[in-house]
């Protein structure tokens, strides 16, 4: 890599300057079953539950061309794609391969994130030294990704974990894309708003009624103009927009807890704003649970208020859950609990997040357990529409549902 000046602005620390990576597997558990038996190469391949209420898993880019996706019941794929092969999961299978990809990531720096079975970041900033530059590590990992494994994956290669992500998915399947730190700006500039992680359902349309579409003309938009559709995560998409994230890549966290939380640029004291934000973070938390067919059974709630005072409180249920819903209820019932003596207290950060987690029997599908089938209906919709349309894109409408209470 030149050495060269950062393009966008300098951050808090020295963020800026990391090599971070993202890789994840192209059609992961369908390229490990074609990999296991090549007649299947080159064919629509749909992996997911063969029964009546069955979803599906993932499909082969072949089967995607018919409109085939993730997260889509099994019965509308039969529609679509009939003339496809449908297979059921082998998740011991897929674990196998999975620790094949990772055994290659820890060849390369022991800070290596796993996010799911087939998908991890990579912080390769002390490994420059040894392997060259960042593009070299990236061009290396996905050689020896195929060389060990037999399977093709993306690559995006940042300075932030943010930048990285959107880079692996730019050219999948089987990309490979560096952000130049001189260019930032104009990767950004052209992508959807939705792009922003928490730009969802409600805020999209406000900034659409803005004339605001894609990332540049978020980050050009006067703040005050800004921060009537956006309120107090302003600063949060500005800075994104902006292409700054310091997150730090955090090796064997996820497994043990997911977690959300939010500082406001403003302190927040309004009930319903409290409890909206909560919704968008049950959301997100489940919906991770979700992908990597994983329950909890712990929720915690962490709130920070205007004196600094952090507390958190958590709740252990009877059975494990990765419905929104079920872990909205349990979240929302202890964030009350809490404001019910802190009546009008602002809050400064609010959070929440599950620990005890567990493998769901299942594999992807939600709610071996007690759940209310409505609500898992709606979870795989929701998956499967911000599955296409990007993260958060849609999410449980919180205001309708106060007003039908
Ligand atoms: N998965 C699942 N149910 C979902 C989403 C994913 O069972 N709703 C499983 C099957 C996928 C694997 O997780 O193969 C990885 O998920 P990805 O989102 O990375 O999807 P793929 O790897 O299949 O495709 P690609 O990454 O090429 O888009
Ligand atoms: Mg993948």
């Amino acid at each position: 890599m030149k050495p060269n000046t950062m393009a966008g602005k300098p951050s808090m620390n020295q963020s800026d300057r990391r090599a971070i990576i993202h890789v994840d597997m192209d059609a992961f558990y369908a390229a490990v079953e074609c990999l296991d038996d090549p007649a299947l190469r080159g064919k629509p391949v749909i992996v997911g539950g063969l029964g009546r209420r069955g979803v599906v898993a993932t499909a082969s880019y072949e089967a995607r061309a018919h409109g085939v996706h993730s997260a889509l019941p099994m019965s509308r794929a039969r529609q679509l794609c009939p003339q496809a092969v449908f297979i059921r999961p082998r998740l011991p299978r897929y674990r196998e391969k999975s620790a094949e990809v990772f055994a290659v990531f820890n060849e390369f720096t022991p800070l290596v994130e796993g996010l799911s079975l087939d998908e991890a970041f990579l912080d390769v900033s002390g490994s420059l030294k040894l392997f060259g530059s960042q593009q070299e590590i990236g061009r290396q990992i996905k050689a020896r990704i195929k060389r060990e494994t037999g399977l093709t994956a993306s690559v995006g290669m940042a300075s932030n974990k943010f930048l990285a992500k959107l880079a692996s998915d730019v050219q999948k399947p089987d990309g490979l894309v560096w952000v130049d730190p001189e260019q930032v700006q104009a990767f950004l500039d052209p992508m959807p708003v939705t792009r922003l992680w928490g730009i969802g359902k409600k805020t999209a349309p406000r900034l659409k009624a803005l004339g605001i579409l894609t990332i540049g003309q978020l980050r050009r938009t006067d703040p005050s103009v800004l921060r009537t559709a956006l309120g107090n995560r302003c600063g949060h998409f500005l800075r994104l927009s902006r292409g700054e994230d310091d997150r730090d890549v955090t090796p064997g966290r996820p497994d043990k807890s997911i977690s959300h939380e939010v500082t406001f640029d403003q302190n927040l004291q309004e009930r319903d704003d409290l409890l909206a934000e909560l919704q968008r973070q049950a959301e997100a938390v489940a919906r991770r649970l979700r992908k990597k067919g994983l329950m909890a059974r712990t929720v915690v709630v962490k709130i920070r208020d205007s004196d600094f005072h952090t507390v958190t409180r958590s709740s252990t249920m009877r059975a494990c859950s990765n419905s929104t819903q079920t872990l909205y209820r349990m979240a929302r019932a202890l964030f009350l609990n809490w404001r019910a003596v802190h009546r009008s207290t602002p809050v400064r950060l609010l959070g929440m997040g599950v620990t005890g987690i567990e493998q769901s029997g299942s594999g992807h599908r939600a709610g071996d357990l007690a759940e209310n089938p409505a609500e898992q209906a709606i979870d795989r919709v929701l998956d499967s529409i911000n599955r296409r349309y990007g993260d958060a894109g849609v999410v449980h409408g919180q205001t309708l549902r106060r007003k039908k209470n």
